[in-house]
């Protein structure tokens, strides 16, 4: 079952030893959740009144820290901007914070950034797909990631004293174990299709398809669900999390003020690559699978 490993770092960019730095890659690239419960991220009070704005449609308020982009809302030009400034500094201080423990993640690609203001618990999600109460791995249907890994930094910002409670299920292994057989089918064709038409922003490797397909599988599969060894984890207000979402089985059971900065990560810039998704599910199949 998932471990969690309590890092008692106060700083967004704390100093560590290498030691302190390998023990913490170890724990994350073995799938554990590196759970800092002693870090927030700080708000001007003018900032506030942006937690209680409501996205128009998806869970998120997202922000594409290259394009200097927030999407989701319907808000004024002044908002906006303040939405921008907040989610920019967001985006700096998880990758400080990132860097700081894995110096060896620098090529790293930043994702987006999101900014979740509805009380998850109770949340209607449009299909059950979409519905993260249940127990999944992330794969993103339009965004394949190829082989990269998601790695996701969360901060609990909720302004009452609520955590945000997560389970947590059984290793990545287990998993593929038991889903990899409804998983494999796979057409080069259909996935190059797909992408000129845009139905993926990039083109979905054989990887991705597997991900995406246990990503469903897990979701539908309401015995595994119910019977799963799985853990509870509460995440206080002014703490935050790391995990390889991919690899760690989550899902959120309540909560509500959220922020998360999501980075992309190349499988040969982790210190133990041979622990990744795409390495297991390759040993798991026999094949070259990107
Ligand atoms: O909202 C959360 O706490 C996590 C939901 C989730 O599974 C995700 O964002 O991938
Ligand atoms: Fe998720």
């Amino acid at each position: 079952m998932t471990a969690v490993l309590n890092l008692e770092y106060k700083d967004w960019n704390p100093e560590l030893s290498t030691q302190d730095q390998l023990v913490a890659a170890e724990a994350l690239e073995a799938g554990s959740i590196l759970f800092l419960p002693e870090l927030s991220f700080k708000f001007d009070p003018t900032e506030l009144p942006l937690l209680e704005m409501a996205p128009t449609s998806s869970k998120n308020i997202g922000f594409n820290a290259q394009k200097q982009r927030v999407s989701g809302i319907d808000c004024a030009e002044k908002e906006t901007k303040a939405l921008e400034a907040m989610m920019t500094r967001y985006t700096e201080e998880a990758k400080k914070l990132v860097l700081s423990l894995f110096p060896k993640y620098e090529a790293m690609q930043t994702g987006l950034t999101s900014l979740r203001t509805v009380e998850a618990e109770g949340r209607k999600a449009a299909s059950f797909r979409k519905d993260d109460t249940r127990l999944h791995i992330d794969a993103f249907p339009s965004r394949p990631t190829g082989s990269r890994r998601l790695l996701r930094v969360f901060c609990n910002i909720n302004q009452t004293d609520a955590p945000r409670v997560w389970q947590a299920g059984e290793s990545f292994e287990n998993v593929a174990m038991k889903f990899l057989p409804k998983a494999q089918q796979y057409s080069t064709l259909l996935a190059t299709l797909r992408n000129v038409v845009g139905i993926t922003k990039t083109f979905q490797t054989h990887y991705d398809s597997i991900m995406l397909k246990l990503h469903h599988l897990m979701k539908a599969d309401m015995e595994y669900q119910r019977d799963v060894s799985k853990r509870e984890c509460s995440f206080p207000p002014g703490s935050v999390w790391i995990v390889f979402s991919d690899q760690v089985s989550h899902a959120v059971v309540s909560g509500k003020q959220m922020m998360e900065q999501t980075f992309y990560l190349p499988v040969d810039s982790m210190y133990h690559p041979d622990t990744s998704p795409l390495h297991v599910l390759e040993r798991l199949t026999g094949k070259h699978l990107v």
